[in-house]
């Protein structure tokens, strides 16, 4: 994985290692230590009994009896402000403007937290192709060569292999499809380690999944979904938050939201001269 820092983290090579090089990447340095035991401590106080969230990509887990030592925060934005200032990071904001087009949005942010024991995921592709083992779902000719979707993951522990950093098969984003038995997985993955406050940063169509937690100690990581603005976001966060929240939005926030983009709208009702595409 190619690494970057705060300074180095220029977007058109970020953009062009997602798309044409091994599909993720590392950057450090955007978060304070104190961000990332605040948002720590939240992702514990939420996590803390055996979890009756969904999760997904569960084979593994689910088989060994183990779904307890891998749980979900979801909604983190209405869990502390810290969540806001990660998913509106100015530097992720940039990356994903050239990457996903200005109007990005936001899909999804929540905590994955693996408690050692974890046995981790079974091999996948994220939202909104985390179907794509149906592709008879999805229009016909889709490939991964524009995206519909980057991956944030801000580490809150430390990513090892021991720990069971998310594994993941460089290139593996250039061909959109699920992986197979014979593309043996974890013979080809390599993993995204790096230190907590260390951001992952990957196109979703690369496989992946979360690895066995090995080592004696927890492994959680913010997991940030963002979208092109015309996708249907995996979650509906306006409705999930208060709406004092929506409506104190930052102009960046509102953006995640996908307030600023109104379709599906009933045209019918608009008046003439409101419809921005229509111009
Ligand atoms: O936690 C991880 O390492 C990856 C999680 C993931 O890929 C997912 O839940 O879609
Ligand atoms: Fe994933």
């Amino acid at each position: 994985m190619k690494r970057f820092t705060a300074q180095t983290a220029d977007p058109q090579a970020i953009v062009h290692e997602l798309l044409h090089g091994g599909g993720a990447v590392g950057i450090s340095g955007l978060f304070t230590p104190e961000e990332i035991a605040e948002a720590r401590a939240i992702v514990m106080e939420h996590s803390e009994e055996e979890s009756e969230k969904v999760t997904h990509f569960q084979g593994a887990a689910a088989d060994a009896g183990k779904l307890n030592l891998q749980r979900r925060v979801w909604n983190l934005l209405g869990k502390g402000e810290v969540f806001s200032r990660m998913a509106a990071h100015p530097v992720l904001m940039d990356i994903l403007r050239a990457f996903l087009g200005t109007e990005f949005i936001m899909g999804s942010i929540a905590a994955n937290r693996i408690l050692p024991g974890g046995p981790g995921q079974e091999p996948h592709v994220d939202y909104p192709y985390w179907d794509f083992h149906k592709p008879e779902t999805h229009p016909v000719g889709l490939n991964g060569s524009f995206p519909m979707n980057a991956q944030v993951s801000v580490l809150l522990d430390p990513f090892t292999e021991e720990s069971g950093a998310t594994g993941y098969v460089p290139g593996s984003q250039k061909e959109l499809r699920y992986p197979t038995k014979a593309d043996k997985f974890h013979e080809n993955c390599e993993q995204m380690t790096g230190e907590p406050g260390d951001v992952a940063l990957f196109y979703g169509v690369t496989w992946h999944c979360a690895m066995p937690n090995n080592a004696d100690h927890d492994r959680s990581a913010i997991l940030i979904q963002y979208l092109p603005k015309f996708v249907k976001p995996m979650e509906d966060m306006p409705a999930a938050l208060p709406k004092s929240f929506v409506e104190e939005a930052s102009p960046d926030i509102r953006q995640l939201l996908g307030l600023n983009y109104p379709y599906p709208e009933i045209l019918d009702a608009a008046k003439a001269g409101n419809t921005e595409g229509r111009k």
